[in-house]
């Protein structure tokens, strides 16, 4: 008989400033996108539940700044997180390098555990991309949080 497992995630979302990472959070949680998203201070947080299997997760997120200013802070949401989502704008080739210092940050600072996702938004900018990474191809990470609820599940029961 399958068992019921409810499991709280902390997940974190880092990148750029306007890449999209409220944008992101806004739609997993609300369903909405907004035109004239407003820039987040400081960090916002929000939660939100999938269930998965026999599984139900409760992620509760935090939404960073991307700005320099607020860098200092940044341990403070990612510290214990269970999983990351680092967001860049495929428009953006700034962006990217901002995504991929944010990934060796996580590398030598965050939980060994942690799951990383690197999200390619702005997707329907196709036309404006000036990031053409190798490997890595944003159409399979637009869905990024159910792209990572499945290693999450599996770590956290490997880990308990
Ligand atoms: N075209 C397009 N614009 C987006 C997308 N995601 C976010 N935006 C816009 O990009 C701007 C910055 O988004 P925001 O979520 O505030 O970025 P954040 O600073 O990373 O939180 C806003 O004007 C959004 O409407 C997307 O997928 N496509
Ligand atoms: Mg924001």
């Amino acid at each position: 008989m399958a068992t019921t497992n409810n499991l709280n995630a902390k997940l974190v979302l880092l990148g750029d400033m306007g890449a999209g990472k409220s944008s992101l959070v806004l739609r997993f949680v609300k369903g909405q996108f907004l035109e004239f998203q407003e820039s987040t201070i400081g960090a916002a947080f929000f939660s939100q539940t999938l269930a998965v299997n026999d599984a139900t997760v409760k992620f509760e997120i935090w939404d960073t700044a991307g700005q320099e200013r607020y860098h200092s802070l940044a341990p403070m949401y990612y510290r214990g997180a269970a999983a990351a989502i680092i967001v860049y704008d495929i428009t953006s080739a700034d962006s990217f390098t901002r995504a991929k210092k944010w990934v060796q940050e996580l590398q030598k600072q965050g939980n060994p555990n942690m799951v990383m996702a690197l999200a390619g938004n702005k997707a329907d900018l196709e036309e404006k991309r000036n990031v053409t990474p190798e490997g890595i191809d944003s159409k399979y990470l637009a869905c990024a949080f159910h792209f990572i609820v499945v290693p999450i599940c599996h770590r956290m029961h490997t880990c308990a």
